[in-house]
C-alpha cells in the first residue's frame, strides 16, 4: 500500500493555490493510501523566526484538514515539532546532503534574496528537514504543489546517497529492500519518492500577475483568494483578476502566452474536476464578463463549505488539539521505529 506523506507551513491565511495544488490531492489520496499530513511548523521558522501566535496558526492549518475531509482516525495528522525525530534526522541529512545542493534551490535564491550572507541558516538547510519529513516515515508519495519539484528530487538525492554511503552496513543489518528506480532495481533502507504533482491546478498564479506563483507572503490580499474569504470577497477578486482583452480561445494551444487566462482556465478545471480542455469546450469563444460570474459561482460553491465548517472546527480548540495529540503519538512510535535502525546504521549508541 502506498504511504503518503505531506505538509503545509503555517505561516498566514491558506489560499486556492495551497487548497488545489495540495490539500484536495491529500483528500483523495485517503482512499487507497495510509497518510501521514503535518503542520510543519518548524519549517516555519527559517523564513521569520518571531511569529505572533503560531500555535493558532498551526491549529487553524489543522482545521482547514479537517474541513477539507481530511480523516484524523483513518490517518495521521500532527504538527512537525512533536516529534523531535524529524529534527534528529534532518541534522543526519545535513552531513549526507552538499552545500551546494543547497544553493542551487530556487526557492532558498528567492526566499534569500540579494542578501544571502543574512538568511537563516534554516532557510537553507530547509530541503533537509523536508527529506527527513518524508523518509522518517519512509513514505513511498508526495503530493505537493509544482513549486516544490526541486525539493522532492533532492529528497530523492539525499535517500540515494545515504542508501550508497551506508549499502554495507544497510546489507549486514539486512534492512535494505528491492525497490525499482526507472528502469533500475536498487537496494536501500529509505525508499527513494515519488511526487504527486499534476493536473489543471499544480501551479495556480497570482490573480494579478500571471507571472507569479500565488502566494501567502504576496503583500496584495487582491493576488490570492484565502481559503476563509467569504462570497462576495471571492466574486470580488475574481472580478478584479488582471485578464487580456481577447474572449476564451476554443482550443488548448490558444491559452499560450496568455498567463492570466490560462491561469483562470485552470481554477475553474481543479474546481470542476474537469482537465482545461474541457473548461475550453464549454467556455471557448466566450468574453471575461461571461467566464469570470461562472468562476466565481464555481469558487464559492466549492469554497464556501470548507470555510464555515473550518471555522466550526477552529471553535473548537479541544478537539483540535486532541486530533494533534493523537496523531503526534502515532507518528512518534512510526518514526522511532526509524530512528532506531537509523542509528544502528550509522553506528550511533543507543540503548
Ligand atoms: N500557487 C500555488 N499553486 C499550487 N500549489 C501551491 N502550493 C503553494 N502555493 C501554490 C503548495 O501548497 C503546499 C503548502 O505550501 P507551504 O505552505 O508549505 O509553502 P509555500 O509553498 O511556501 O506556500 P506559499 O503560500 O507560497 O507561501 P509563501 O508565500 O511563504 O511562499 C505545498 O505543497 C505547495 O507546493
Amino acid at each position: 500500500k502506498p504511504l503518503v506523506f505531506s505538509g503545509v507551513q503555517p505561516t498566514g491565511n491558506l489560499h486556492l493555490g495551497n487548497y488545489l495544488g495540495a490539500i484536495k490531492k491529500f483528500v483523495a489520496l485517503q482512499e487507497q493510501s495510509d497518510c501521514i499530513y503535518c503542520v510543519v511548523d518548524l519549517h516555519s521558522l527559517t523564513a521569520q523566526l518571531v511569529h505572533q501566535d503560531l500555535g493558532d496558526q498551526t491549529r487553524s492549518i489543522t482545521a482547514a484538514f479537517l474541513a477539507s475531509g481530511i480523516d484524523p482516525k483513518k490517518h495521521i495528522v500532527f504538527n512537525q515539532s512533536r516529534v523531535m525525530q524529524h529534527a534528529e534526522l534532518a541534522w543526519i541529512f545535513n552531513c549526507v546532503a552538499r552545500i551546494g545542493w543547497m544553493y542551487r534551490m530556487t526557492q532558498f535564491k528567492d526566499k534569500a534574496g540579494k542578501d544571502r550572507e543574512n538568511a537563516s541558516l534554516g532557510l537553507l538547510a530547509y530541503p533537509s528537514l523536508m527529506a527527513a519529513d518524508i523518509l522518517l516515515y519512509r513514505a513511498t508519495h508526495v503530493p505537493v504543489g509544482e513549486d516544490q519539484k526541486q525539493h522532492l528530487e533532492l529528497t530523492r538525492d539525499i535517500a540515494q546517497k545515504f542508501n550508497n554511503d551506508f549499502s554495507e552496513k544497510i546489507a549486514a543489518l539486512g534492512v535494505g529492500v528491492e525497490m525499482q528506480v526507472g528502469e533500475e532495481t536498487v537496494n536501500g533502507y529509505f525508499p527513494i519518492t515519488e511526487p504527486v504533482i499534476g493536473g489543471p491546478a499544480a501551479r495556480i498564479m497570482s490573480l494579478r500577475d500571471g507571472s507569479k506563483k500565488m502566494s501567502k507572503s504576496d503583500p496584495s490580499d487582491l493576488s490570492r483568494i484565502n481559503l476563509t474569504d467569504d462570497a462576495d470577497t471571492i466574486s470580488k477578486k475574481i472580478r478584479k483578476a488582471k485578464t487580456d482583452p481577447e474572449p476564451l480561445p476554443s482550443e488548448l494551444d490558444g491559452l499560450e502566452s496568455r498567463p492570466e487566462a490560462e491561469n483562470l482556465v485552470g481554477i475553474y478545471a481543479g474546481l470542476a474536476e474537469i482537465s482545461k480542455a474541457d473548461v475550453l469546450k464549454e467556455y471557448g469563444g466566450q468574453q471575461f464578463s461571461v467566464f469570470k460570474p461562472a468562476l466565481a459561482d464555481l469558487a464559492v460553491e466549492k469554497l464556501a463549505p470548507i470555510a464555515s465548517e473550518m471555522r466550526r472546527i477552529e471553535g473548537d480548540r479541544a478537539y483540535v488539539d486532541a486530533v494533534l495529540k493523537d496523531g503526534g503519538e502515532r507518528a512518534r512510535a512510526i518514526a522511532e521505529g526509524t530512528m532506531k535502525t537509523v542509528r544502528d546504521i550509522i553506528g550511533l549508541l543507543q540503548d
